[in-house]
């Protein structure tokens, strides 16, 4: 089936309704946590597997994918942390540029390399405006890309970067406080962040619990992703999924 994942997001946005992603690390499942995974996602109205990491060490991100989509109809969105993340068997690819850091190979340098190749893919590509925010700990992405996340207490900053981003032309931004941070992005900056763009916003990065996820869709979180709690506590998907599609109603 084939979806068209950036106006699902801008109708859903439009419309109010929140969605929830579950995140998969290739490093992190085999055939049967994938199964379980799918199933649990099936089961609550999971709305999106985002697929990736900031650093993939595994060579079976392909087969991953491919697993996915034969066992439920859920779409499959790449989040790469790298231009070897690339699967053509997705639905559709988070182009990031890190728009929060001031590395030049993470704005376009690495964009330019592998630009050919993403092209051949058939993706559905989707630009997309990346923001790291402190989560209080060093983070492999914070590590990796080599730049300074956003402090976590400068609402400004952040607003006045997503804006940016959204008048170069990004279709999206993402704010990720990083994977297993131990301090999920408050809700402030989420809201300052929200009330000053027009496009998708997507949250991620240590939220652990269905309230979390619910306080930041009422900051204006238009998407929330969740990996490392759900690789503790699969069960966790229900819970969060059920908040997060409580929303409905705009407040
Ligand atoms: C990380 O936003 C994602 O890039 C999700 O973070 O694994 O902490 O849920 P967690």
């Amino acid at each position: 089936m084939k979806h068209n994942i950036y106006n699902q997001f801008v109708q859903k946005k439009h419309a109010n309704k929140k969605s929830f992603a579950v995140l998969i690390d290739p490093d992190k499942v085999d055939n049967a946590s994938i199964e379980q995974l799918v199933g649990l996602a099936t089961e609550a109205n999971v709305d999106y597997f985002f697929v990736g990491g900031s650093l993939v060490i595994s060579t079976h991100l392909d087969d991953c994918i491919r697993q996915i989509k034969t066992s439920c109809n859920i779409p499959v969105v790449l989040f790469p942390g790298s231009p070897s993340q690339v699967s053509r068997y997705a639905d559709a690819l988070l182009y990031l540029s890190l728009i929060s850091g001031r590395n030049p190979e993470l704005l376009i340098g690495q964009h330019v390399v592998s630009v050919p190749f993403v092209k051949k893919s058939g993706l559905e590509i989707i630009p997309t405006g990346y923001m790291v925010i402190d989560g209080g700990a060093p983070t492999t992405v914070s590590y990796i890309s080599n730049a300074t996340p956003i402090p976590s207490d400068k609402a400004d900053i952040s607003m006045c970067t997503a804006m940016a981003g959204e008048m170069l032309g990004m279709k999206l931004i993402y704010m990720d406080a990083g994977s297993g941070a131990k301090k999920p992005i408050t809700e402030r900056m989420i809201e300052k962040v929200a009330q000053n763009i027009e496009i998708p916003l997507i949250i991620g990065g240590g939220i652990t619990n269905a309230e979390k996820a619910y306080l930041n869709c009422k900051a204006g979180a238009d998407v929330i992703v969740v990996g490392n709690a759900i690789e503790k506590d699969p069960m966790l998907i229900k819970e969060i999924s059920t908040a997060v599609h409580s929303i409905s109603v705009k407040v």
